[in-house]
């Protein structure tokens, strides 16, 4: 059912800011839970993550985090909290590390109609930024494959894992973009894929336009300035998009704007 919230006049769009995770690439099935498999293995641990757990285990956002959840119900897993954590803190090293050779081969691609965004950004002169709950290793070893070492000049802000107190749902990365780029949070719009970044983006108060990634398929997600299948379809997005563009063409900044649009006349969010 459509959930409405209230929106203030809404001015030009000044930023859009990325998640990662999901979102630029499917880096959550083919990256980090092979990596976390890697060096559960690695580290002499006869836990392996499959496709279907590791998908009930997103809920936990930070791989660390997520780590020590799956922990409670170990029996292997240290008793003592102190040593949870600490063997916590060694797995997730070893499993960043190996994320970052894998996305290192190349492996892990765009998803289709990222790249075109971004262009459409660049040559607009609207500035990007990156808001994600991941840790900055796994985004520099990602955006540096894909964009080359100089990466991060691209985008006017960039805020990691641990550049906050509290991950996603928790608005704190969104926040931190806002007050580094000195805009409000109407003047920005998240690109997102996941319940808990469309939760922190809104908490915010930053529109988001989510394109669904294979974890949250058929997940719920309300609140949403625009939620559809992926950046590189005009097909299955709710609100539908703007009539006379090309079917091949991908969703890009004119739909975004055209979204912003009729969520500021119609006074509401569109969403699902
Ligand atoms: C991403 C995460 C991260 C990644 C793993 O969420 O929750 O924890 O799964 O990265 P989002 P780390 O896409 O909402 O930012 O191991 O570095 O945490
Ligand atoms: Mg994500």
């Amino acid at each position: 059912m459509a959930e409405m919230t209230a929106m203030a006049e809404i001015g030009p769009l000044k930023a859009v800011l990325w998640d990662v995770d999901g979102t630029i690439a499917e880096t959550e099935r083919d990256g980090h839970r092979v990596a976390f498999n890697r060096a559960f293995e690695a580290c002499g641990l006869p836990w392996r993550w499959s496709e279907a757990l590791y998908g009930e285990l997103l809920h936990t956002t930070g791989g660390r985090e997520r780590l020590l959840h799956d922990m409670q119900t170990r029996p292997m897993a240290p008793a003592r909290l102190a040593d949870r954590e600490a063997l916590a803190r060694t797995v997730h090293e070893k499993k960043n590390a190996l994320y970052a050779d894998l996305v290192g081969t190349g492996l892990i691609p765009l998803r289709e109609g990222v790249a075109n965004l971004m262009v459409q950004c660049r040559e607009r002169g609207l500035r990007m930024g990156i808001a994600t709950t991941t840790s900055r290793s796994n985004v520099d070893a990602l955006l540096r494959w894909h964009f080359g070492a100089a990466w991060a000049q691209q985008f006017a802000v960039v805020v990691c894992g641990e550049d906050v107190q509290r991950k996603k749902p928790d608005p704190a990365v969104y926040e931190q973009a806002l007050r580094t780029l000195g805009i409000g949070a109407l003047e920005a719009v998240a690109i997102e894929d996941s319940p808990a970044g469309v939760a922190a983006a809104r908490a915010a108060g930053i529109p988001a336009v989510v394109t669904r990634s294979a974890y949250f398929e058929q997940a719920t997600i309300s609140a949403a300035l625009a939620i559809g299948p992926g950046l590189h379809t005009r097909r299955g997005w709710l609100p539908t998009l703007r009539a006379g563009a090309d079917e091949r063409e991908p969703v890009g900044l004119k739909d975004i704007e055209a979204w912003r649009a009729a969520a500021d006349s119609a006074s509401h969010f569109a969403a699902e």
